[in-house]
């Protein structure tokens, strides 16, 4: 499982914001491309660039 804070149910109001973890909006992916504050890549997670 995703590590997330949904439980379940799709948060239709909510939006996907790229925190790196967190499936804000609860629609079942993780920060997918088109997210609140993402690119269409993955977060650069070790902040290398
Ligand atoms: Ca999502
Ligand atoms: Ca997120």
């Amino acid at each position: 499982m995703l590590a997330s804070a949904c439980v379940g149910e799709v948060v239709a109001a909510a939006s996907e914001a790229c925190n790196g973890t967190l499936d804000d909006d609860c629609d079942g992916t993780t920060d997918e491309p088109g997210s609140t504050g993402c690119t269409a890549y993955y977060l650069d997670g070790d902040g290398d660039g």
